[in-house]
């Protein structure tokens, strides 16, 4: 049903291989919420960890939800650049499934406040100084070409394991300590009959601009379209964090873009060998788009050349 359902009223089997006293966990801040969902910074045994929960109001299909995320990270298995899970509380009392804390928050919020000071990577031309703070980190464009290579590589991961992500995007990447990436949300049950493609995310952003052409028109998604989206991610990785198809407003615009050959330019701070790449990832027949395995190969020689 779809009724709102109070706290303790469900009851999951113990898994004692992911189990953790709740006593050993002290919940603190709010990191982020969604609908229905909502992660918490904690703290266990002197690590910090992130929580995720379900909101007050939620109904039974949240929780099952929840618990099919836990149970995908479960059989995922564990990889550098994806949000491990580190374990569970789901015995007398609300559900907390616990995983990996990322101290950098999303990649897009990330490169956007590191942009070089006062430069609007989109435009080569003299640009006013930027109102924005600072940059905390300096990164250069090897530092780029390495945070590409890690999402494909934990994409190539994910894929091996046959877990198709079906919304990867900057926002949905994660900046953890030196620099070390991770892919977040991978496990999430996503209902794509009833993707809303005039709905905006949480920012304001419409994530049909991340969508490959067969998903948008038949809303088909596998690997390779998991593909297109990296290709798009790339884009957003060299423009700092920049909107991608500024002038686009539906998802019948993109796609009649996309079918008429027209794709995003390359940004003015890109090398041409990453701009190839991202034309590769955005060919209309997904079978023409490199799969992750040869995109990890491709940024590991262009790494190498830069050593
Ligand atoms: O950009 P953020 O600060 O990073 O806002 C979102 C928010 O919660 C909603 O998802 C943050 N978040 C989610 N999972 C984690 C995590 N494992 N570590 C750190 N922050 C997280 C995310």
């Amino acid at each position: 049903g779809n009724e709102p359902t109070p706290f303790n009223e469900y009851e999951f089997p113990l898994d004692s291989d992911w189990e953790l006293p709740r006593a050993q966990l002290i919940l603190g801040a709010t990191l982020g919420e969604g609908a229905f969902g909502r992660v918490v910074m904690a703290e266990v045994n002197n690590a910090i960890v992130a929580v995720k929960m379900v909101k007050e109001g939620h109904t039974d299909d949240d929780i099952a939800s929840l618990v099919r995320e836990m149970e995908v990270m479960k059989i995922i298995g564990r990889h550098p650049n994806i949000i491990n899970l580190l374990g569970c509380c789901s015995q007398s009392g609300p559900l907390y499934v616990i995983v990996e804390y990322a101290p950098h928050g999303n990649l897009k919020d990330f490169l956007f406040k590191n942009r070089p000071y006062g430069r609007d990577p989109l435009d080569s031309s003299k640009s006013p100084p930027s109102p924005l703070p600072p940059p905390q980190h300096l990164i250069n464009e090897k530092d780029l070409i390495k945070f590409a290579h890690q999402i494909a590589r934990g994409m190539d991961y994910l894929a091996s394991r046959r877990c198709i992500h079906r919304d990867l995007a900057a926002r949905n990447v994660l900046v953890s300590d030196d620099y070390v990436l991770k892919i977040a949300d991978f496990g999430l049950a996503r209902d794509i009959q009833s993707t809303d493609y005039y709905r905006k995310n949480t920012n304001g952003r419409l994530p049909i601009k991340w969508m490959a052409p067969e998903s948008l028109q038949e809303k088909f998604y596998d690997s390779k379209s998991d593909v297109w989206s990296y290709g798009i991610l790339l884009w957003e990785i060299m423009t700092f964090g920049a909107q991608p198809y500024p002038a686009i407003m539906s998802a019948e615009e993109l796609y009649s873009y996309l079918m008429s050959g027209q794709r995003m330019e390359k940004p003015s701070k890109c090398s041409i060998n990453i701009y190839i790449l991202m034309r590769q990832c955005w060919h209309f027949n997904a079978d023409d788009r490199p799969p992750f395995t040869e995109i990890v190969e491709y940024m590991d020689k262009l790494l190498q050349a830069k050593e």
